[in-house]
């Protein structure tokens, strides 16, 4: 049965990634998608993910809920970063398959490889070093979640495909100061920098990092292809193939928003990884490539942000 007409249930729908995806599916003609808030389902709770899919029997699952943050929140909750993520993961992962779903998309994230491997990085340098401090509990997190795929193909045959994003951004993303990622904090900061005059804008660390960004249409789309095109047990990399330095990054923004001050560097805040870019050489033999270039997915999330996000 083609995807379009199965039950795709996607678990996270209200988040950056999961939004799009929904979007993305919709647009393709799903029209049988499964949906529960976290209020209608905690997704941590065995029991009550069990009785969800005893009830729904999905027949496709993308699983896009997590719990997320920037490298402070990473940093500052670390019980929430890996006991939700195994808890969520576990349950859906598990209930997918005992309900007879035929196939599962698992999301996990570019920090899983080690602080210090070979740029930029394939799916190979998995478990090859220690990971970066401030998002190791999320990283171990997510190292079990692709682990927990594919012990299900080996051990069961289930068709649990585990994907690696970047560093995601666009529409829905979380723009609070404390707990959001690089690229939607320069945005609030250098909007209301310039609402109010300010003539200098705080980047934490040192501006050096480099960073790989992917606009969360781009990985939907990406979801939606390999949804249809990879059954495999290998992870598979989910980037742009370029990077760019915090500093460019904030230069940039400061230009898209139009703010005339000065970059102050933080160094008191983390750095964390030196840099952070995903080898994406599997994905581009599956034959796919991101096609949403980075100022223009900025200039897009920054009108999203000023329409719907304060
Ligand atoms: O995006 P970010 O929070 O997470 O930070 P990571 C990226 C870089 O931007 C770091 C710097 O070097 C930050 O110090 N930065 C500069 C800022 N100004 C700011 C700011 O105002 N806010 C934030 N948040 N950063 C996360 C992991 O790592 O990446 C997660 O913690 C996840 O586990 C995610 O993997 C994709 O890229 O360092």
């Amino acid at each position: 049965m083609s995807a379009q007409n199965a039950r795709i249930f996607v678990a996270g729908h209200r988040g950056l990634a999961g939004s799009a995806i929904v979007r993305r599916l919709q647009a393709a003609g799903c029209a049988n998608l499964i949906l529960r808030t976290s209020a209608e389902l905690d997704l941590r709770d065995q029991a009550a993910v069990e009785r969800f899919f005893a009830e729904t029997r999905p027949e496709i699952v993308v699983l896009a809920a997590a719990k997320v943050g920037g490298i402070l929140a990473n940093d500052s909750y670390p019980v929430d970063f890996l006991r939700d993520n195994l808890q969520i993961q576990t349950n859906v992962i598990d209930g997918s398959y005992r309900h007879g779903a035929r196939k599962l998309l698992f999301l996990g994230s570019s920090c899983i490889y080690p602080k210090f491997a070979p740029q930029p990085m394939p799916e190979s340098c998995l478990l090859t070093g220690p990971l970066e401090p401030t998002n190791e509990w999320y990283a171990v997190a997510k190292i079990a979640g692709i682990k927990l795929c594919q012990a299900y193909r080996r051990q069961y045959g289930f068709d649990a495909v585990a994907l690696m994003p970047t560093n995601l951004y666009g529409p829905g993303d979380n723009f609070d100061l404390q707990t959001s990622h690089v690229l939607p904090a320069l945005l609030r900061k250098f909007h209301e920098a310039k609402a109010r005059g300010d003539r200098e804008v705080v980047v934490w660390g040192t501006g050096t990092p480099r960073r790989e960004f992917l606009h969360v249409d781009d990985l939907a789309d990406a979801c939606w292809y390999l949804l249809n095109n990879y059954q495999g047990y290998e992870p598979v990399n989910v980037g742009t193939g370029q990077d760019i330095s915090i500093g460019e990054l904030a230069a940039l923004i400061g230009e898209i928003v139009g703010f005339q001050g000065e970059l102050r560097f933080d160094t008191s805040k983390p750095d964390g990884t030196p840099r952070k870019l995903l080898d994406v050489t599997r994905l581009s033999s599956l034959g796919w490539q991101a096609r949403i270039e980075l100022r223009a997915g900025i200039a897009a999330t920054y009108s999203w942000f000023t329409a719907n996000a304060r």
